[in-house]
C-alpha cells in the first residue's frame, strides 16, 4: 500500500499533509502538477486545480488536507494524532484551525510582499511545481504567470502596505512564544504531534520556514520553531534533542505553560477577526437552503468568501475577504467542546479562561457546515 501525495514542496497545505504521512509512518510518494497525470486524471475528478490531494491504491482522490488526514486517520489510528484527553484535543483542534487558516495572510504577506529580495527563489519554487523538463529560463518565464496569480490574492486576505506592520508584529509576537515552547518541548502537546502540530506546519513550512526572507527572520529569531519545522518532517517521533522526554502527549491532560503562553497571544489576535468572520457568515446563510455552496457568488473554490469584513484589530482597520474555511475548522473544536462530559468541561473553560479563549469558543454559528465534492456547502 502506496499512498500518493500531490503537491509541491512550496505548497503551504501540502506541507501539512507531508508532515502528517512522515509522521504517521506510511508509505507515499509524491507527484508534482508538472505530472501528466495530474491534468489528465487529477484535475477532472477534483474539478479544480489545487493541492494537495492524495490518491489511494483503490482510486480515491481526496483534496483538502484537512480531509486527508480524516480519511487516513479513519483507516490508520495509530499512532494518534488526536489526543484521547479532552482538554488537549480541543486545543490541537483550535491550533489547527488557528495554524490552517489565520496565518495564511501572514504566510502569503511574507512571500508576496518581498518579492524583490526572493524572486529567483519564487521562480524556481513555482516552475519546478508546474513544468518539468525544461531549461532554466523556460520554468522561469512559466513560473512568472503562475506568480501572478497568487500575488493576487493579497487585498482579499487583508495584506496592504498599511496593515503589513500589525501583521509582522503579531507575527513577531507569536513566534517569540513559540520559540521559547520549543525550547522544552518537542511539540504542542508534548512528546507526540497532534491536528494541531500539522496545522501549523502549513503556513510555518513552505512558507515562513522556507522562503529565504521569512526563514532568514525565523532562523535569526525563532531557531526553536526553525528546528520544530524539521522534527515535522523527520519519520522519528524523538528525534533526541530532549533526553528523557517520552513520546507521548503530556500527562494527564495538562497543557504545558509555555503553550498556554503561545494560546494567550493565538486568542488575542483570532478573536476580531473572527467575530466579523461568524456575523457575515450568519447573515449571508439565513434563509439559504440546505446543500448551497458557500461562496459570494455561488461558484465554488477552495477559499471562498461570503462577503467582505471589516474589524479593529491591533490599532489598525483590517479588511479582509471573510473566510469560511476558518469557521468550518472552528466549528470541529466547538463540536468537540459541545460533547465534553461536565469534568472535562470544567477543566476546558478554566484552561479557555486562562489563556483568553472562552469568547472564541461560545461564537455562535447560526447554521452548519459539510463538505461535498471537495466544497464546503451549508448542512441541513
Ligand atoms: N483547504 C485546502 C486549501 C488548499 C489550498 O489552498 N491549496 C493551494 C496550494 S497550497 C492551492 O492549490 N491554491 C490554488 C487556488 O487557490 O486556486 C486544504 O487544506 O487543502
Amino acid at each position: 500500500m502506496t499512498y500518493t501525495l500531490w503537491g509541491s514542496a512550496h505548497s503551504l497545505y501540502t506541507g501539512k499533509a507531508r508532515s502528517y504521512l512522515v509522521k504517521k509512518g506510511l508509505p507515499f510518494r509524491e507527484r508534482y502538477l508538472s505530472h501528466p497525470d495530474f491534468a489528465a486524471r487529477i484535475l477532472p475528478a477534483i474539478g479544480k486545480s489545487s493541492v494537495p490531494v492524495l490518491e489511494t491504491e483503490q482510486g480515491e482522490i481526496v483534496q483538502d488536507s484537512g480531509d486527508i488526514i480524516d480519511l487516513l486517520e479513519s483507516r490508520h489510528p495509530a499512532p494518534v494524532v488526536d489526543p484521547v484527553s479532552p482538554v488537549q484535543k480541543l486545543v490541537s483542534l483550535l491550533f489547527d484551525a488557528f495554524g490552517s487558516e489565520y496565518l495564511l495572510p501572514t504566510a502569503m504577506h511574507y512571500r508576496w510582499s518581498y518579492r524583490e529580495q526572493q524572486e529567483e527563489f519564487l521562480r524556481a519554487e513555482f516552475g519546478r511545481a508546474i513544468i518539468a523538463n525544461r531549461t532554466r529560463e523556460e520554468r522561469r518565464d512559466t513560473a512568472a504567470k503562475v506568480m501572478a496569480f497568487f500575488n493576487g490574492f493579497l487585498p482579499n486576505l487583508g495584506v496592504f502596505p498599511e496593515t503589513a506592520p500589525a501583521i509582522e508584529a503579531a507575527y513577531l509576537d507569536l513566534i517569540d512564544a513559540l520559540d521559547e515552547h520549543f525550547q522544552w518541548h518537542p511539540y504542542l502537546l508534548g512528546g507526540l504531534p497532534s491536528r494541531g502540530d500539522f496545522g501549523m506546519m502549513a503556513p510555518l513550512f513552505a512558507h515562513l520556514g522556507r522562503d529565504p526572507v521569512p526563514a532568514g527572520i525565523m532562523k535569526a529569531k525563532a531557531p526553536n520553531l526553525f528546528r520544530w519545522t524539521e522534527r515535522m518532517n523527520s519519520s522519528p517521533v524523538s528525534d533526541g534533542e530532549y533526553p528523557g522526554y517520552t513520546d507521548a502527549y503530556a500527562a494527564e491532560d495538562a497543557i504545558p505553560p509555555t503553550l498556554e503562553a503561545v494560546m494567550r497571544i493565538m486568542f488575542a489576535d483570532w478573536l476580531p477577526g473572527l467575530v466579523a468572520d461568524v456575523a457575515s457568515f450568519n447573515m449571508w446563510s439565513a434563509g439559504k437552503e440546505a446543500g448551497t455552496v458557500v461562496s459570494h457568488d455561488g461558484n465554488g473554490t477552495i477559499h471562498p468568501h461570503v462577503g467582505k469584513v471589516a474589524f479593529d484589530w491591533r490599532g489598525i482597520t483590517y479588511r479582509r475577504g471573510s473566510q469560511p474555511h476558518m469557521l468550518w475548522m472552528l466549528s470541529a473544536a466547538q463540536a468537540h467542546y459541545d460533547r465534553l462530559d461536565a469534568t472535562a468541561k470544567t477543566r476546558a473553560d478554566e484552561a479557555l479562561g486562562r489563556t483568553g479563549g472562552t469568547d472564541i469558543i461560545s461564537l455562535k454559528l447560526d447554521r452548519r457546515m459539510t463538505r461535498r465534492n471537495n466544497l464546503l456547502v451549508l448542512a441541513n
